[in-house]
């Protein structure tokens, strides 16, 4: 390393692409719960005939063979990470299947610590707890306590967005998800500020953020007033029948290079245009039909971690978006996450990057 070189803070990402030293990567446990039927539920699952799963095995284990294949395919992320020199941090286990209950509401059990990217934004040296808008997901963040802690201690920023209350006032009454031809519609009112972290992606000085079953306009003021003037938020318009988090929508991949979901986004900001960038379109997923999908679509595949500027983690089954990647000028890394996609996300929500090594800059 070059002697006279700063070094880069313990906790620095202001992009998806400047090279990858540290990231978070979720975990299986043996008691990594189904989520618990809620208010939330109906707005974000995207296949109707899995409700009744949910309300039936909500709030138990999943299966264990359906564990054990997403670990097999969470251990295959990890090697390629750490093949790549890139550290690898775990959450801490907590009890998942107690059941969570403040002055508004009760809720059988909470989730898991499979998808770090939802819970933690990390935006130059600070990391920010977001206002989840999950009543059974609102204690995550203690599987990250040790993490926050220690990165803490190492010089970052740690704050946590004011944790919503999530009574039934942050909720639309009687909220039915929109059809496909219907204009969009959110679940959450405008009564308190709520964000998934992943609702917003960072590139650079401009973050891009989209309402969703998770996200209101509340929420992005909050992220664009902390942040202050050393940033823009821009709010990205989709049409999604069942909207949650921007990272199988709209991801900024490397300078230049916008990756957009044809079937969501509505339109992409000017800017882009204005500075050159390439809008690539996402090819169709491959992924079967008949395999099993629970709190996500097969759209999920967009769902990419990006090392560097060129080398991104790809879902090995989605061989036609590996050639696009490549005509597109990337060096695509195909690991099997299928079995992991099943039962939470993909590369993007089953990590959170902690340090890239790279400064704040503008891409527009
Ligand atoms: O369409 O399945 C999932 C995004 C999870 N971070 C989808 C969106």
């Amino acid at each position: 390393m070059d002697q006279h070189r700063i070094p880069t803070p313990i906790v620095n990402a202001f992009n998806e692409w400047d090279p990858l030293e540290e990231i978070v990567v979720g975990r299986v446990d043996e008691n990594t719960l189904v989520p618990p039927w809620d208010v939330i539920m109906p707005a974000v699952v995207h296949d109707k005939t899995q409700w009744d799963f949910f309300k039936r095995h909500g709030g138990t284990p999943w299966p264990v063979e359906m564990l054990k294949k997403a670990e097999h395919d969470l251990d295959a992320f990890v090697d390629v990470l750490e093949q790549a020199g890139v550290t690898v941090r775990q959450p801490e286990p907590y009890a998942y299947e107690r059941p969570l209950a403040t002055p508004d509401w009760e809720v059988a059990s909470s989730c898991y610590a499979l998808m770090p990217r939802d819970v933690l934004f990390v935006i130059g040296d600070q990391i920010i707890e977001a206002p989840m808008g999950w009543r059974s997901r609102s204690t995550e963040r203690i599987a990250y306590r040790e993490l926050c802690k220690e990165y803490f201690r190492g010089g970052a920023r740690w704050i946590a967005a004011p944790p919503p209350r999530l009574s039934d006032e942050s909720f639309t009454r009687d909220f039915v998800a929109p059809g496909e031809d219907e204009p969009q519609r959110f679940l959450p009112t405008e009564y308190e500020p709520m964000f998934d972290a992943a609702d917003a992606i960072k590139c650079g000085r401009d973050v891009f953020i989209a309402r969703s079953s998770c996200c209101n306009r509340f929420g992005i003021e909050w992220l664009q007033r902390h942040l202050g003037d050393e940033y823009t938020v821009h709010e990205i318009e989709v049409h999604d029948t069942h909207p949650m988090h921007i990272d199988a929508t709209f991801q900024p991949l490397a300078p230049g290079k916008l990756l957009i979901n044809p079937e969501r986004v509505v339109e992409v900001p000017d800017m882009f245009e204005k500075s050159g960038w390439d809008v690539l379109v996402c090819p169709e997923p491959e992924m079967p039909e008949s395999h099993p999908m629970y709190n996500c679509s097969r759209w999920i595949m967009m769902n990419v971690v990006m090392l560097d500027e060129k080398r991104v983690v790809v879902s090995a089954g989605e061989k036609r978006f590996v050639r696009a990647l490549k005509d597109w000028g990337f060096e695509p890394i195909e690991c099997p996450f299928w079995d992991f996609e099943t039962i939470g996300g993909g590369f993007h929500c089953a990590s959170v990057d902690i340090r890239r090594r790279g400064a704040l800059g503008s891409y527009f």
